[in-house]
């Protein structure tokens, strides 16, 4: 492989190379070569440096490569240009006549700027002439391990959790490091270790100590630790009798806890927090706001420098307003009440990481307060590890709407301090449960580093970095992980349908579904379909959810005929017979997207197909046999709601469409 690079050339071996069995545990850091003559400009590098330097010798086998960063100033240091421009986190990649230079700020910034460098050689990205200057656009790039202390991993796909806390902190599993450094070459800053349905005793001392080794782990590749906090904890491992965050005793506990925290883990990042959501406790157990609960413990950790991320996940079954306007009615009040260094995280719709969602509304509506985007890597409801979905375009979707809150281009990209993203990774040897999970893992982390990048250019990165550079065989994958979210839609919930998963695990159809016990966890209510129609009204005159969102898109949206048409049911109730854009009635569109959906998914096992021999076996067999089951269940989904829905309707196949084998 000939890297251009300027006037260096770089030999690289081992991308995608064929030798040995092959797991997929290397993720996308499979660039590897030998010889690298790397100077690092400090007497004593720090670990910081040390790793890169490390890194680099490994990935690019020939040409000089020299660091200036801050942390090298002392004496011995060559007179390298210390980088001013590029933050606290950025980086500069210039060639001079002996190599290239990485410049930073910080040991961190140089670091990113080494695995950029090593995805630009192992990509065969052409460096500019005047060099490369890059920062991260957001401060907080987070992942959300929903991991339990028994090593359950919620929503988790791909073996338990990878944190072994019966053997922290004296045993440090080696796979902590690859962790590490897979998150830090694609710019990831902070990770919460444990679930959101939290465990007070993750914050007892013996755990305290566990995650502190952890955190001296991940310390040298720039990632913070953070915990949940379960707002009931002064109670549990306190021995108070109230968590009411307005009481004294229950401030100077969290106060005496979190300097805890910070006296065994001086950079702790802070809290994120599920209250009052799901029959978690909260603040409101004792009558007091989401703010008062925050606001508490932002005060603790305040002093230290840290964080509380407070979720904005909140609908009651009690409740009897829509489910999915329930967030904005009960958060927008609070805009402005919340303290300095409260984040509220969002998750990216308004329901639950649904194939297809609109945006959250409160994305347009909290002025006053930072917020965070959650987005969910694991695949919850499309598909778990099992389909092949490519989440970019989804994430690309929300990221880049514009929800007009300050007039034309207020993206949603532009409005947040950082992504979260729930974490796909367990204890499977391809760390995400299959091969191209890892890619959203990666996707995830390019996105929270530049929210506007496109998911096209990181997936075409990462075929590249995790597979083959062979031309041909990289269009053809891009070219089917494009796809591939859009398939599960049309397969799963096409047209806005939402929330039709099987109870509780949300794995296959179940629209049939209509007897609970509970309204909002009922496919039924929020497909409604009768004899006459399907969709759930949220226009004016049914939930109003579109009042929610600025104009134009409250008036566009309130009227099927300005709806994209990928949102109808998810606003409209509409009648079998509507006639749809293309001159179809709704029906038969809907039938139509069903089968585009298999077929898609026919059309990407013929790609995968046509790979074989250009992918090592190994990987290429697990994913052949996936794509199999991917195919298998799509008919399952097409099938079994095309039949659930001639069962309300009484309608029959359209013509043309593919009968049910
Ligand atoms: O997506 C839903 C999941 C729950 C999860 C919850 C949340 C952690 O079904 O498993 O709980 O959302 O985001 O809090």
């Amino acid at each position: 492989v000939l890297g251009a690079l300027g006037a260096v050339t770089v030999l690289l071996f081992g991308v995608g190379g064929s030798a040995g069995a092959e797991d997929g545990y290397r993720l996308w850091l499979r660039a590897e070569g030998g010889g690298a003559d790397v100077t690092l400009p400090c007497d004593e590098p720090s670990e910081t440096l040390t790793i890169a330097r490390d890194e680099l010798s490994a990935a690019l086998p020939h040409g000089t490569v020299r660091f200036a960063t801050s942390s090298c100033r002392g004496e011995g240091s060559p007179r390298l240009p210390r980088q001013r421009d590029v933050g606290e986190e950025g980086y500069r990649i210039a060639m001079d006549g002996e190599g290239y230079v990485i410049t930073a700020r910080s040991d961190v910034g140089a670091l990113y700027g080494t695995y950029r460098l090593i995805r630009a050689v192992s990509t065969g990205e052409a460096m500019p002439e005047d060099g490369l200057t890059e920062q991260p656009a957001k401060r907080l790039r987070l992942l959300n391990h929903w991991d339990n202390l028994d090593r359950h991993v919620e929503r988790g796909y791909s073996g338990e959790s990878i944190w072994n806390w019966h053997l922290l902190p004296d045993y440090l599993d080696p796979r902590y490091t690859d962790y590490a450094r897979a998150n830090a070459s694609i710019g990831i800053n902070g990770v919460s270790l444990t679930n959101v349905n939290a465990d007070a005793t993750v914050l007892t001392p013996p755990f305290i100590e566990k995650v502190a080794a952890l955190a001296g782990v991940f310390r040298p590749y720039g990632i913070k630790v953070y915990l949940t906090a379960r707002f009931s904890a002064p109670i549990e491992i306190g021995g108070l009798e109230t968590a009411d965050p307005l009481d004294g005793e229950v401030a100077a506990w969290w106060k005496a806890k979190a300097d805890e925290i910070y006296a065994a883990i001086p950079d702790f990042g802070g809290f994120l927090v599920k209250a009052n959501s799901e029959g978690q406790p909260g603040p409101q157990d004792y009558g007091r706001t989401h703010a008062d609960g925050a606001n508490m413990l932002a005060r603790a950790v305040e002093p230290h420098g840290g964080i509380v991320m407070w979720r904005a996940f909140v609908y009651s079954a009690e409740e009897p307003e829509d489910r999915v306007k329930q967030a904005y009615t009960e958060f927008v009040p609070l805009d402005g009440k919340f303290a300095d260094n409260v984040l509220v995280q969002v998750k990216n719709g308004p329901l639950d990481f649904q194939p297809r969602e609109p945006f959250s509304p409160l994305f347009g509506a909290m002025p006053k307060t930072p917020l965070l985007a959650e987005l969910q890597i694991t695949k919850e409801y499309l598909g778990f590890a099992t389909h092949l979905s490519y989440l970019g375009p989804l994430w690309s979707e929300a990221l880049t709407a514009d929800t007009h809150a300050r007039g034309k281009d207020s993206l949603v990209a532009d409005r947040v301090d950082g992504l979260a993203g729930v974490a796909n990774i367990g204890t499977d040897r391809n760390w995400s449960g299959s091969q191209f999970a890892q890619a959203n893992w990666y996707a995830f982390g390019r996105l929270a580093w530049d929210p506007k990048a496109e998911p096209e250019a990181i997936a075409r990165d990462w075929v590249r970095q995790t597979f083959t550079d062979d031309a041909e065989a990289v269009d053809r994958i891009v070219g089917m992980m494009m796809r591939s979210r859009e398939a599960v839609v049309d397969y799963m919930t096409p047209l806005g349908l939402t929330h039709l998963m099987g109870t509780g695990h949300h794995y296959g159809p179940a629209p049939w579904v209509d007897d609970l016990g509970r309204a909002d966890w009922t496919p039924y209510y929020y497909h409604r379909a009768t004899k006459d129609a399907v969709g759930f009204d949220r226009t004016e005159s049914g939930s109003d959810a579109v009042s929610q969102y600025h104009e134009p898109l409250a008036s566009q949206w309130n009227e099927v005929e300005t709806t994209p048409e990928e949102l109808l049911l998810w606003f409209h109730r509409v009648p079998w017979d509507h006639e749809v854009k293309d001159g179809s009635t709704l029906w038969q569109s809907l039938v139509a997207h069903y089968d585009r959906g298999v077929a898609e998914v026919q059309a990407m096992r013929e790609t995968w197909a046509g790979l074989e021999g250009k992918i090592d076996e190994d990987r290429y067999a697990q994913t052949a046999d996936f794509l199999a089951i991917q195919e298998k269940e799509a008919r399952w989904w097409r099938d079994a709601s095309i039949a659930y829905w001639q069962s309300v309707n009484g309608l029959d196949l359209p013509e043309g469409a593919r009968p049910p084998e």
